[in-house]
């Protein structure tokens, strides 16, 4: 006789629960791609960088806003994500009060940096349809 032993292997699973939390930078999308918001946005520095200010409207005098701080002489980028139609372009002027020379940004274009000549110039603004 042949004694037969049966080996009975237990398997044990053990759910491991490992809990990988990946935190995303919730990236803006990029200033160049943006989808129109009805604003015209500037920034301090080339490239979207800096303080930032956004006007859905005029604005005449860029030392003193609403909601940003004094971008007079400091806008450095800027983009058009006003909504097209009538008034769709935006003008900057070299003075306050739509004063002076000025550049025209078109409707959903995106300065990286201002034209030759323009950086920390615009003082003012106002939607027009002159590109
Ligand atoms: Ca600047
Ligand atoms: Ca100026």
């Amino acid at each position: 006789m042949r004694n037969v032993k049966l080996t009975t292997l237990a398997t044990a699973a053990a759910a491991l629960m490992a809990t990988l939390t990946l935190t995303p930078q919730s990236q803006a999308s990029s200033p160049a791609t943006a989808m129109a918001d009805g604003y015209v946005h500037v920034w301090e520095h080339t490239g979207a960088g800096g303080a930032t200010c956004r006007w859905s409207g005029d604005d005449s005098d860029y030392r003193f806003n609403t909601g940003c701080g004094d971008m007079n002489d400091k806008v450095s980028s800027a983009r058009n994500s006003g909504y097209s139609g009538a008034y769709e372009d935006v003008l900057f002027y070299e003075n306050i009060d739509r004063r002076g020379s000025f550049v025209c940004l078109p409707n959903g274009a995106y300065w990286e940096s201002m034209p030759a000549g323009w950086n920390d110039r615009a003082s003012s603004h106002s939607w027009g349809s002159a590109c």
